[in-house]
């Protein structure tokens, strides 16, 4: 049976750790209750990305903790990662849950009201509303879909969403209040001073507002 919870998200990305290691970041979130990671390294070697994620599932694993592999179904499949997360431009859906099978967890951005409505009849596991808001860590994306577009998507959507995209504490409860099971976030736990705190502090804000 999967079992995920898609509440408070970690998506990685080094560049905007300030200068810390990854390991550690993630360590100080998972201690504030992230409760999903996603391992997104642009920039990285292959070798780099199968040993960064081995060091994160050396430390998600135990915890129970689903260590999430964007784009990279090869890496994916040679950590044994919990899951894979694609976008619109990855390899297709239907490969990937080939090749990663029916008990690993598989999500998918979604850009467009479109693409939320035809992700009913794709075999994933969750949808990542992409943008929600405008946002510096990313920068080529769609127009934000803003709450209201958000709140559109999980309506016609039958799998769970989480959105990404500007996220921090100010606005997360309104994301779960119009109708995402969670928040997915970069900077606002990874450049965070403190990344438990930060997470600790999300957690709280988002458990206060979920059904
Ligand atoms: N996909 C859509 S927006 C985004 C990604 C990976 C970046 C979100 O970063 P932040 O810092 O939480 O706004
Ligand atoms: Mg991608």
């Amino acid at each position: 049976m999967k079992n995920f919870d898609l509440s408070l998200y970690l998506v990685t990305d080094r560049a905007l750790s300030l200068g810390r290691p990854l390991e550690f970041i993630v360590e100080e979130a998972v201690k504030g209750g992230v409760t999903m990671v996603q391992l997104r390294e642009k920039d990285c070697s292959s070798l780099e990305f199968y040993k960064l994620g081995m060091k994160l599932k050396k430390i998600l694993n135990p915890l129970n903790i689903p260590l999430i592999i964007n784009d990279r179904l090869d890496i994916a499949l040679a950590v044994d990662a919990d899951g894979l997360h694609i976008g619109q431009s990855d390899l297709p859906w239907q490969v990937a849950r080939q090749l990663l099978g029916s008990d690993k967890i598989l999500g998918l951005s979604v850009e467009t009201q479109q693409q939320a409505e035809d992700a009913n009849h794709l075999d994933v596991d969750y949808i990542g509303v992409s943008p929600v808001f405008a946002t510096p860590t990313k920068t080529d994306t769609f127009q934000p879909f803003g709450l209201d577009g958000l709140k559109r998507a999980c309506r016609v959507c039958k799998h769970p969403a989480v959105a990404i995209g500007g996220i921090n504490l100010n606005n997360a409860a309104s994301i779960i209040q119009h109708g995402a099971e969670g928040v997915a976030l970069v900077s606002a736990i990874s450049s965070a001073e403190d990344p438990a705190n930060a997470a600790r502090e999300l957690k709280l804000e988002i458990q206060k507002n979920i059904r």
